[in-house]
């Protein structure tokens, strides 16, 4: 009878003992960016937040994270014109990061500052390497607007490509029972093959399943395999921008 090896050292990093919640409560301020070749450059899977002004954005992140102010919920949306970045992963060991993108169309901005945006924006969802996937917050009751749409256009070569997406129809606790499967069924046509999850902060509803899906994303894909196509987009490539 032979003896058997020792068994290897448990990876540090146990999935099965991680619930996606605690990963995302990980999360922690990284830097921020107000161009994009501030941004650093890695290989960890990427997901980006984006969405219109006051869609549930911030309020959003900070109920996924279980923390009160780490997007900071402005009060004056629109101002906050930076990609704030944040690292997630259990003892320290950074395994996905989320990029928090200015909200758009916000009518106080001015015209110029938001042209420059828009084009910031468009620039990083063509051309960031390590882009993993895309969560577009849309307020339900106003549905997928002109902006969002230009958004889509924009994105979907790569979604096409792999890129993972899904729409949060946040702020779900405002629409009656029925109200929420006609804005559910009306956004999965949008989606064009990606997700849709409805979402609120203030009922706690879809928190896990977002959660649960992100952690899917970042953990059964191999490392930003869906963007290896488009990894050599040179940031000077200006897409078509979003116009309102
Ligand atoms: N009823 C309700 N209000 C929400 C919810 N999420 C956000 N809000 C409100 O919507 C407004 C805009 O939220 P915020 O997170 O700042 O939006 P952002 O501009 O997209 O970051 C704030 O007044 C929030 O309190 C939600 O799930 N339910
Ligand atoms: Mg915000």
């Amino acid at each position: 009878m032979t003896t058997r090896p020792p068994a290897a050292p448990a990876p540090q990093t146990d999935v099965k003992s991680v619930t996606p919640m605690g990963w995302m409560h990980t999360a922690k301020f990284l830097t921020t960016a107000a161009q994009l070749h501030h941004l650093p450059a890695y290989e960890l899977p990427e997901i980006a937040f984006v969405g219109r002004s006051n869609a549930g954005k911030s309020t959003c992140i900070n109920t996924l994270t279980q923390q009160k102010q780490l997007a900071f919920a402005s009060k004056k949306p629109g101002r906050t014109q930076h990609i704030n970045l944040f690292s997630l992963g259990k003892q320290g060991i950074t395994d996905a990061v989320l990029a928090d993108l200015p909200g758009y169309g916000y009518a106080a901005v001015a015209k110029m500052d938001k042209a420059r945006w828009q084009q910031v924006m468009a620039n990083y969802l063509v051309s960031r390497p390590n882009l993993l996937g895309i969560v577009m917050m849309c307020d339900p009751r106003h549905g997928l607007t002109e902006l969002d749409d230009a958004l889509l256009e924009i994105i979907r070569p790569r979604v096409e490509e792999g890129l993972k997406f899904l729409i949060v129809l946040t702020k779900a606790d405002k629409l009656t029972r029925s109200e929420q499967a006609k804005a559910l069924s009306i956004a999965k046509l949008q989606a064009g093959g990606g997700e849709v999850k409805l979402f609120s902060a203030l009922k706690k509803q879809g928190v896990d399943e977002v959660a649960q899906l992100l952690w899917d994303w970042t953990h059964t894909t191999p490392k930003a395999s869906a963007v290896q196509d488009t990894a050599s987009a040179s940031l000077e490539d200006e897409p078509p921008a979003l116009d309102e």
